[in-house]
């Protein structure tokens, strides 16, 4: 018998490199999808699997929803990956930001405990959570949290909620304290994908600047469909734990703009890139970097793609999309 994956989150970035990874290996999977009047396949179509996944509808706002799902899909996994993700937005709708990202955890981890206390639960944790500590320059899982957004906020309520149905009930659920992954199917809202889509705009005369607001934050930033293995892997544990994932190297927002100016002949990237005030926030996390020790160690988990390799293939990607228009 297969075993059966159901996937929050399944229309975004994450959701379809975890589901091809899990059909690549046989799981039947399912997708969690609200409902629309017109929903966007385009992340899934990209990696060619729209017509594997089976689609199931309901609402992380929507308690019921999750319930009826759990208790009639008998999950041998759930991958919690469905939030409103955008750190920026979460300070302009905060409570939207907290029912998805908080009480929707919350739901599927009593879904669960009801009806199928033998399921696996992944939660999809944030580097965001530890937002201002950074004690020697790295964060590992034993660094305290210091959210500085709703969004981190609401992560750091998800994160403990995890914790506590594995303590108090004894359920397989596990946080992967996720760092800043990329890919070319990431929201064009996040600050790659914005930098690689506005280039290739202005090497193909499509645009004339690029906007954007503080270039010294500090990412560290690995391949999606590296991140997405580590996502599996914790859940094929014996026991259920928490792990940080990342590369251990961090670049600032205005190395990543110089490189990706660079990878399509641009040298003077200065010209066109215009810092706006309105794509600044209110409190920054100025510096993030993982040490992933215990992932590697214990998940035998390590990235592939690096740096440069991830602008150049975000770039090539949009310039390709455009190019084919
Ligand atoms: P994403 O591209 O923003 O995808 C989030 C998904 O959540 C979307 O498909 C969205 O559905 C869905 N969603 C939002 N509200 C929902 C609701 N009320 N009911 C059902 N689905 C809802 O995010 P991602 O980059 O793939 O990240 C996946 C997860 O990892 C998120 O929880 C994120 O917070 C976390 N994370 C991401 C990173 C990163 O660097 N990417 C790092 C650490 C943690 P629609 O398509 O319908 O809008
Ligand atoms: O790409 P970002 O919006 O990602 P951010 O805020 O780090 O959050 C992402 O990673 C988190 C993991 O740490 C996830 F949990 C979260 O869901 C999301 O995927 O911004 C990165 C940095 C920030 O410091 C921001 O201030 O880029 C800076 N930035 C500078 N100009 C900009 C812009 N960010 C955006 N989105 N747009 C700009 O114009």
């Amino acid at each position: 018998m297969a075993k059966k994956a159901f996937i929050t989150g399944i229309l975004g970035q994450d959701g379809p490199y975890l589901a091809k990874l899990l059909l690549e290996k046989g799981y039947k999977v399912y997708g969690l999808i609200r409902r629309y009047s017109n929903p966007n396949f385009d992340n899934l179509n990209f990696l060619g699997i729209t017509n594997q996944v089976d689609y199931v509808e309901g609402d992380m706002n929507d308690e019921a929803s999750l319930y009826h799902l759990i208790k009639t899909l008998l999950p041998d996994e759930v991958y919690n990956l469905a939030a409103q993700s955008f750190v920026a937005s979460s300070f302009s709708q905060a409570k939207l930001t907290t029912e998805v990202n908080s009480l929707g955890p919350l739901f599927l981890l009593n879904a669960i405990k009801f009806f199928s206390p033998t399921t696996k639960f992944y939660q999809a944790s944030t580097s965001e959570m530890f937002g201002l500590k950074n004690d020697d320059g790295f964060q590992d899982e034993k660094t305290p949290f210091h959210p500085r957004s709703p969004y981190g906020v609401s992560k750091v309520y998800a994160y403990w909620m995890t914790v506590n149905f594995r303590e108090a009930y004894g359920i397989f659920a596990s946080n992967g304290i996720l760092f800043n992954h990329e890919s070319p199917i990431r929201g064009k809202q996040f600050v790659t994908r914005k930098i690689t889509d506005g280039v290739a705009k202005i090497k193909l005369g499509l645009s004339k600047e690029l906007r954007l607001g503080n270039l010294d934050a500090r990412r560290d930033w690995g391949y999606a469909g590296d991140y997405v293995k580590a996502m599996y892997l914790m859940l094929q544990q014996e026991k259920p734990d928490d792990f940080v994932v990342g590369t251990g190297e961090n670049h600032s927002v205005r190395e990543f703009v110089e490189l990706a100016f660079k990878t399509v002949g641009i040298s003077d990237w200065q010209k066109y890139v215009v810092i706006d005030p309105q794509f600044k926030r209110p409190a920054e996390v100025p510096d993030l970097k993982a040490r992933a020790d215990k992932a590697k160690k214990v998940l035998g988990w390590q990235p592939k793609v690096k740096f440069p390799e991830l602008v150049k293939m975000m770039v090539e990607a949009d310039l390709k999309r455009y190019q084919e228009k």
